[in-house]
């Protein structure tokens, strides 16, 4: 909302404002220390162009990385985690989906201090499966965190509470995270969700209950889940009878 971030931060044409939005990134790894973290997550909102051509991908995409690369050197340990989004506020971004980030990573000075927080959303937004977003960061030891929602369709970002609309794709989002023993290294698993615009104030932490039990059902669906039946299912190439015995679990039909 920031009148000098109207055209973005890091890449805003504005040199001045560019300017800006590196000393807000300083002020904010201040804060960071103050508060005993070493984990930024930088949420690219308006980062990208409204009017395509406005700006130069090329230039603008240089731009983040020069940006990161600032903000590593200004700090030894923090570590930079960038959460991707394809597109609102901003019409087109630069830094979208998981592969993207993989890119920026690595075009930084330290890739090993740039990673992802995959937000499920955000994921759908792009037309992607949050478990398999999940699944690629943390094959490449790159998800720094999670949060978690859900999202209907590709429209504005819902932050809807976790599993409403998609029982099944939150099923494999838990599912993806448990069987790799997510969180052992003192990952935290977050859910950014957002009360309904016609919540009374008395229900507002409603639907961060509601998410909880939610992700909490299903642990412990996915700890029920028949690994040797599923192991049957592929051997036989019965991906039929495998699809209809997630679909029974998760209705409760045993
Ligand atoms: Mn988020």
């Amino acid at each position: 909302m920031d009148s000098h971030t109207t055209d973005g931060g890091f890449m805003s044409t504005s040199e001045k404002e560019r300017e800006y939005a590196m000393w807000r990134a300083y002020r904010s790894i201040d804060i960071a220390k103050e508060l005993g973290t070493d984990l930024i997550v930088l949420w690219l909102a308006r980062e990208g162009t409204l009017c395509a051509e406005s700006k130069s991908p090329v230039w603008a995409t240089k731009m983040l990385i020069e940006a990161i690369n600032k903000m590593l050197e200004y700090d030894a340990n923090i570590r930079v985690c960038i959460e991707p989004k394809p597109n609102e506020p901003i019409d087109r971004s630069i830094c979208g989906t998981m592969g993207h980030v993989m890119a920026v990573s690595a075009a930084t000075i330290d890739p090993k201090r740039v990673g992802r927080n995959l937000e499920s959303a955000h994921a759908i937004l792009a037309g992607l499966d949050p478990a398999h977003e999940i699944g690629f960061a943390m094959a490449m030891g790159k998800l720094m965190t999670v949060h978690l929602n859900d999202q209907n369709g590709i429209k504005y970002d819902q932050d809807k509470s976790f599993g409403v609309e998609n029982l099944r794709a939150a099923f494999n989002q838990v599912k993806v995270l448990k069987e790799n023993n997510y969180g052992a290294n003192g990952e935290y698993v977050g859910l950014d969700v957002k009360a309904m615009r016609t919540t009374k104030d008395a229900d507002s932490y409603k639907h961060l209950e509601n998410s909880l039990n939610i992700f909490k059902a299903l642990e412990a669906k996915v700890d029920k889940f028949d690994y040797d039946f599923q192991k049957k299912c592929v051997e036989n190439r019965d991906f039929e009878g495998l699809e209809m015995y997630v679909m029974n679990l998760l209705m409760g039909i045993e």
